[in-house]
Formats: structure tokens, sequence, C-alpha cells
């Protein structure tokens, strides 16, 4: 894999992501999938390069694409972003409340015989275990954990306006935790974006408005919704599944 001097202008990356419009099969049953480990993007600060490495707002140059996330979501109690032990304030909770900052680094892959085949890269960041703190009426603020995660992303599928993605290889380690014996420790992970799309009347997909409904694509295709608990002040998010 090269990255070629001239670019398939026709290829928009990201850009293309959410807005081809792919005819999404009706949902029969648009059923959230049991997930027990998920991060929601709650904000994101992107930036587009050119093949010369300069920043470039059109959309017909971009080979490359960085960001900056704020997540926030609940892990599986049991899992390595939930010891039992970190459960102080509220011991019978079933997950934990996960903070986290990631940042990945995607670019578009090509090959001399096919173009362009991918949009992958790398993603990495820091996270910490929350419990309520101070106010038990906002989102919980004591920090019990802090740890890193680190893994390949593969984007690869929004390039055909499959609003999918999945990190494979990941660790996730911790640096510090309230339960003994437990720094150092580390696991490895898979995960999967899913990405916020909308749908028009006839089904085909749109893109997502704030306030509007909102689906995600499960793993066979058919849509279900983003829920109101899927949203950051308003806006539907991307859903990121940790699997471990
Ligand atoms: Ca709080």
């Amino acid at each position: 894999m090269t990255v070629r001097t001239s670019l398939k202008t026709t290829w928009l990356v990201a850009l293309a992501i959410l807005a081809v419009a792919v005819a999404v099969a009706p949902a029969s049953a648009e059923k959230k999938p049991t997930q027990q480990t998920v991060l929601y993007e709650l904000t994101e600060n992107a930036a587009y390069f050119d093949m010369a490495g300069n920043p470039t707002g059109d959309p017909a140059k971009v080979v490359r694409r960085t960001a900056t996330a704020q997540l926030q979501g609940y892990a599986a109690l049991g899992t390595v972003l939930c010891p039992a032990g970190v459960l102080i304030t509220n011991p019978k909770a079933q997950t934990c409340t996960i903070t986290a900052t990631g940042e990945d680094d995607v670019n578009v892959l090509f090959n001399d015989a096919w173009g362009v085949i991918g949009f992958e890269g790398t993603v990495g960041g820091t996270y910490a275990v929350v419990i309520d703190g101070d106010n038990p009426v906002d989102s919980p603020e004591a920090v019990v954990q802090v740890g890193r995660f680190w893994g390949k992303i593969d984007l690869s599928p929004t390039l055909v306006g499959i609003p999918l993605g999945v990190i494979t290889g990941g660790t996730v380690t911790v640096d510090y935790s309230v339960v003994p014996g437990l720094a150092g420790a580390e696991a490895p992970f898979t995960g999967t974006f899913r990405m916020p799309f909308g749908k028009d009347a006839s089904g085909e997909k749109i893109k997502p408005r704030r306030g509007k409904d909102a689906f995600y694509l499960d793993d066979n295709h058919q849509p279900f919704p983003v829920g109101k608990d899927e949203r950051a002040l308003g806006y539907p998010t991307v859903r990121f599944e940790v699997n471990f």
C-alpha cells in the first residue's frame, strides 16, 4: 500500500461519509443491539490535509483526517474499565461511567491497480473512570481510575456510504486505580463505530440533523434508532462499542 501522488477526486473521504445516498433496508425490528461497554462522542475537532500535507478545505483533495474527540459512556462491571472495587459510592451499580479523550489519524490508502483501497489509521487516548463526587445531579466527576488505550482504526466502509468503522488490535491499560494492584493491568479490545444518520420519507439515508430522528446501523446493516440518551446537546452522537 502506497500513497499515490494523484488523487481520484471522486473519493471524498470522510466527506462522503454520511452524504452518500445509500438505500437503507427497512427495519423489520429496529432494536438496539445489547452492548455493555459503549462510549459516545460528545465533541470532535477534526482537521483535513491534502497530499502535500497542507490543511485543505477542499473535499476533493483530502487524503488525511485527524481528529480529537471527547467521549463519555459506560463500561460493564467486571471489565478492566469497571472493576468492582471502583464502585465506592454505589456498590450495587452494574456499570461504571467512563470519560475519555481520543485522537485518531486516518489516511486514504491507494494502490496502483485499484486506486483507493481503504481509509485507515491509528487511534489512541486516555480515559478516566468517574463516580459521583460533589454533585449527584450532573454527570459523575470523581476520578477513581485512569489509563490509556490505542489501536488501529478502519473507516473504509464510510467511503462507500456505510456509516460503520472498526478498531482492531486495541489495548487498554490501567495507569492508576483505587483498586489495589490494578495499576499496570492491560486488556485487549476491539471496537465498532456507528455513525448516526437520518432517513427521508422513502427510507433513503440522509445527513442527520440536530433534534431530528436519527439511526445507527447494526452489524447486519439494519437501522436502529438513536436513543434520547445517545445525544449530546440534542445532536445524535457517534456510538463506539467496546468489546473485551
Ligand atoms: Ca456529578
